[in-house]
């Protein structure tokens, strides 16, 4: 399996996130990618490869063409302000609502922050366009590298994650959608019919709102009952896709507490409609948010059952792309996700 990471991850290397009124220090740290690629050190699991660079181009494929000029601008708009801004991270107060317009561009940069956003979680960084661009530039080339027939399986190591953001906001630490980067690319290279698999806690709200009208990318999502965890206002069993993507879109929300046996039977349920869905490559959006000692959710899945999802996904024996999302118990997320990749790589042989 190739391993395409982000070399500079780091810069995107965020302070606080807004909780309960207090701001308390973010939970998606760099040590979290540090972990995974030391685990990789200590279990090889094939090349290890830092990316080119992805053309504007490409990530206009699923980004707004003026959510990219935000993005790319953001930070030098935000000392622009006030030079002492250098020092603190810029997160959104306020947003456009039911009966606000989103259609006119504000002037002023906290509009424009709330604008293009969803929580105030999500900060924003010196380095954090940087760093997004780099993951995204991860999730292109891996896809690339399955697409042209050279890796059966590949890992985009990145951060921040991405199945948060949408085509035009960012929010729950994600700003660009890499999973859906990958996805696109699979397609633009001759796959027709692409899933994405989300095991992350979270709903993968992004995702599934990028190809929410598309039937060419089936979306499944496992995650958390948004009636009680975040994203909250997406995730629910009854949203199937609109138009041409009505039937392509798959919901398994979950309640608090769900342990591995009631996990995968949810898993093989995803399984089963990508497998029907005739998938032709796949990508799977890896969190291990659903650890038993994860610090912001509540599934109960142990580091040895890590094994066994990466063995049921490699049932479907399709060309895979795994993009590394959520999962916040930082001394176990390495273990956590290397066991998912090497299980998948023993039940594909
Ligand atoms: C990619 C991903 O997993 N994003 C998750 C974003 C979740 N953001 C909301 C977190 C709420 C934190 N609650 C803190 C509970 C402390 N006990
Ligand atoms: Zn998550």
């Amino acid at each position: 399996m190739l391993i395409v990471h982000n070399p500079v991850h780091h810069l995107h290397a965020g302070r606080h996130e807004m909780y309960r009124g207090r701001l308390v220090p973010c939970h998606e740290v760099p040590d979290r990618l540090d972990h995974v690629l030391a685990e990789l050190r200590r279990r090889p699991l094939g090349e290890l490869r830092e990316p080119g660079e992805v053309p504007m181009e490409v990530l206009r494929r699923i980004h707004s063409g003026r959510y990219l000029d935000f993005l790319s601008r953001a930070w030098d708009d935000w000392v622009a302000l006030d030079p002492a801004n250098a020092q603190v991270d810029a997160l959104p107060s306020v947003w456009p609502v039911r009966g606000f317009r989103d259609d006119v561009l504000p002037d002023n940069f906290a509009a424009r922050m709330g604008l293009f956003s969803f929580d105030a979680g999500t900060p924003l960084t010196a380095g954090t366009w940087q760093a997004a661009r780099a993951g995204a530039a991860c999730a292109v080339e891996a896809a690339q590298a399955v697409a042209s027939g050279g890796e059966r399986s590949a890992f985009a190591l990145t951060r921040p994650p991405g199945h948060h953001a949408g085509a035009d906001f960012f929010g729950g630490y994600c700003f660009l959608n890499n999973a859906a980067l990958a996805a696109q690319t699979l397609r633009d290279r001759g796959f027709e019919r692409v899933a994405v698999l989300d095991v992350d806690y979270h709903h993968g709200n992004g995702t599934q709102s990028i190809f929410y009208a598309r039937g060419d990318v089936l979306t499944v999502s496992l995650h958390g009952d948004p009636r009680t965890e975040y994203p909250f206002y997406l995730g629910h069993a009854d949203e199937r896709g609109t138009g041409a993507g009505e039937g392509f879109n798959l919901n398994l929300p979950l309640p608090r507490g769900t342990d591995f046996a009631r996990w995968r039977v949810a898993l093989a349920a995803g399984i089963d409609a990508i497998g029907r869905f005739g998938a032709q490559a796949l990508v799977v959006s890896l969190g291990v948010d659903t650890f038993e000692g994860d610090p912001i959710s509540s599934f109960a899945l142990r580091s040895a059952d890590y094994l066994q999802v990466g063995r049921d996904i490699a049932r479907l024996q399709l060309p895979t792309v795994f993009v590394f999302e959520g999962g916040y118990a930082v001394a176990e997320v390495g273990v956590n996700a290397v066991n998912v990749l090497e299980g998948f790589e023993k039940g594909a042989a």
